[in-house]
């Protein structure tokens, strides 16, 4: 057993004893975060955190099954405050983790999962040293390329800014994540990644 000392969690001081993982899976866009985050769902064992956003639901999306949808005024009111964990911009949309669920999942021993972008995810590394952080990397720059096209109509232009995008987030993988890999098969990834997550430590 760790000293207790060494944990950061805020909640620790009302709910002593041991609490979940709060866990981090993030990427570049088009890396395929969310399939691999669904599979891993389906393994079960996580509570699956669900992000607020200020996008539009997209044909059988749920209302507080995939995201809780909200406007950007309602989305403001989190922010100021302080309902987030953590929160992002991405693509003239905002999202953000609630704090709440997941502090109460963790302080009851539940691990927690958490799929979000890379600018969210480098705010939880800075505020909470224990989560552990996977950062899934394409097989190469080209396959990323690939899988972008195939999401459809983006412009030459669009796609080379999300590969320079993608390249700086690839570089904060390799710097600031405890753990990569890459997603090549899906069997393949969510094996490594249960593993990843069975040898390391809980709080
Ligand atoms: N920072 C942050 N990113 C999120 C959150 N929820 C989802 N995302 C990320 O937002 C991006 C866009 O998600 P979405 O609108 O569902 O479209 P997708 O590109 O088809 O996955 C993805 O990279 C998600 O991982 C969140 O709560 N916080
Ligand atoms: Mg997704």
């Amino acid at each position: 057993m760790t000293d207790n000392a060494t944990h950061c969690w805020p909640n620790s001081p009302e709910q002593p004893g041991p609490g979940g993982r709060l866990i981090v899976v993030s990427g570049p866009s088009g890396v395929g975060k969310s399939t691999v985050t669904d599979a891993l769902e389906e393994r079960g064992g996580f509570y699956f955190s669900i992000s607020v956003t200020t996008r539009k639901a997209r044909p059988g999306e749920e209302e507080g099954e995939h995201y809780r949808f909200v406007s950007e005024e309602r989305f403001g009111e989190m922010i100021r405050a302080d309902e987030l964990l953590e929160w992002a911009q991405y693509n003239n949309n905002f999202y953000g983790t609630p704090r709440r669920p997941v502090l109460d999942q963790i302080a009851a021993g539940s691990d927690v999962l958490l799929e979000i972008e890379v600018q969210g995810a480098m705010q939880v590394i800075g505020a909470y040293a224990d989560a552990v952080t996977i950062f899934i990397n394409p097989p190469s720059i080209d396959e990323l390329i690939r899988r972008l096209r195939g999401r459809g109509h983006m412009s030459e232009e669009t796609i080379e800014r999300r590969m320079e995008i993608a390249r700086g987030e690839m570089e904060i993988g390799r710097q600031h994540f405890d753990h990569r890999v890459v997603n090549d098969d899906l069997e393949r990834v969510v094996g490594e990644i249960l593993g990843i997550l069975a040898r390391s430590p809980s709080n």
